[in-house]
């Protein structure tokens, strides 16, 4: 499209919301400075950089094998600028520990900042924040189908020392990089089949995160945040880290938590979650994702869910204590694609929420006008945002409509296909 286009569309798209209310300009600004943490697995299929011959563990499985797919961090680096340079906003980066930076193996309970200094140099080069994950699958160690909650001590142990290393890892994000790093902490422990004790486990899940998480770290650094989830491959029947545990556990801990969207049962929307966490919990982080007929991960869609989720964190002004993360790993399309599409849908959707008439929807409910506010929930629907989106993408330097897939296309041709 050209820029005269664009800007006109704009100019009518503009004075459209603003005879609803709607300040537009306010609406760009927002969307320009709400981070979006951009997860580094989709890049080579969570499979990381510890130990090549280690396969991804955990009940977790990316599918495909399309060409092209980063070997080292440097490759990896070089496919997420590319992604990032179709995507406006800020951005930030998820890192996993197995995304480890070094010449040598390390052990996961001997991980050190040093570690992770190319990383923070590129984030620093690029504008970025970070954020951390340990990392408590693909390991030997976790091989039983348990970590923290194991019965053996000497592998809750170590896997309590990774925890520790990860969280210094974390702090030291958020100390060279200005904003705080949030450390999500989501593990595999679960059984196939029905286990004969469903508490134990969970007494030493919460026993060993009190222990990994004794010492206390600014959060202005650094903050702890816990995922749950309802099932696994290969953990079917249960899963130490349910919903309910770790929501007692971060309210009663005073840590946040992470919400992905995958996680529950089909019909069940962590759209209806975040209202009720904000309650009860400091800060959410959000996993968005979109899981078809399971916890499958796929790229996210501008999907009502999705669309659901930013309407939420818009209509309860909770935009400075919702994180937005990205938790998805489609190996069957190209990554980079995957990245673009994925971020710049959880935008549009974050944009739309920002050109709601919420006040007047608001309004019509607390007046028990229902047949308005259906009524103008649904005008919304077509209302001209996406002539906002295209503005936003125009001023923000990258690629307006389709256009990106021309970029993502030679980069595909030049850089993947000659890996
Ligand atoms: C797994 C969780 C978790 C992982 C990442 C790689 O079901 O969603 O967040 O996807 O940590
Ligand atoms: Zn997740």
């Amino acid at each position: 499209m050209k820029s005269e286009q664009i800007i006109s569309n704009f100019k009518a798209a503009k004075e459209v919301f603003a005879q609803q209310g709607v300040d537009v300009e306010k609406a760009l600004e927002t969307l320009a400075e709400t981070p979006i943490s951009i997860h580094c697995w989709q890049g080579d299929d969570v499979r990381g950089f510890e130990n090549p011959d280690q396969e991804l563990s955990g009940g977790i499985q990316a599918t495909g094998d399309y060409m092209g797919a980063a070997t080292t961090p440097t490759q990896l680096r070089q496919d997420m600028e590319k992604a990032f340079s179709l995507i406006g906003g800020k951005k930030r980066v998820n890192l996993h520990a197995i995304y480890i930076d070094t010449d040598e193996v390390i052990e996961r309970d001997q991980i050190k900042l040093e570690h992770f200094d190319r990383w923070v140099a590129w984030a620093k080069e690029n504008e970025l924040g970070l954020d951390f994950n340990p990392t408590l699958f693909s390991h030997p160690k976790a091989s039983d189908g348990l970590t923290l909650s194991h019965p053996d001590k000497a592998i809750r142990d170590f896997w309590i020392e990774h925890v520790k290393a990860s969280r210094k890892i974390s702090e030291h994000f958020g100390r060279e990089l200005g904003t705080p790093s949030f450390m999500n902490i989501w593990i595999p422990d679960g059984m196939k089949d029905q286990p004969a004790d469903r508490l134990s486990p969970r007494q030493r899940l919460a026993d060993s995160l009190d222990k990994a998480l004794a010492e206390k770290i600014d959060t202005k650094f650094h903050r702890d945040a816990v995922e749950s989830k309802l099932f696994g491959i290969g953990a079917e029947a249960y899963t130490v880290g349910s919903n309910e545990f770790y929501l007692g556990y971060a309210a009663t801990r005073n840590i946040d938590l992470c919400l992905d969207a995958g996680h529950f049962h089909p019909t069940e929307m962590i759209s209806d979650k975040i209202s009720t966490c904000s309650l009860f919990v400091d800060n959410m982080l959000l996993h968005v994702t979109r899981p078809v007929r399971w916890d499958s991960d796929h790229v996210v869609s501008f999907d009502d869910e999705t669309q659901a989720i930013m309407r939420e964190i818009v209509r309860n002004k909770l935009l400075d204590r919702v994180a937005i993360g990205l938790d998805f790993f489609d190996a069957s399309i190209n990554r980079i694609a995957a990245w673009v599409i994925g971020t710049r849908n959880a935008q549009k959707a974050l944009m739309k929420a920002l050109l709601e008439p919420t006040e007047a929807i608001k309004n019509a409910e607390e007046a028990f006008d229902y047949t308005t506010r259906l009524a103008l929930t649904e005008e919304a629907h077509s209302a001209p945002w996406t002539a906002v989106w295209d503005y936003f993408c125009h001023i923000n330097d990258v690629p307006v409509g389709s256009a990106w897939l021309n970029d993502v296309k030679t980069y595909e041709a030049e850089v993947l296909a000659e890996r």
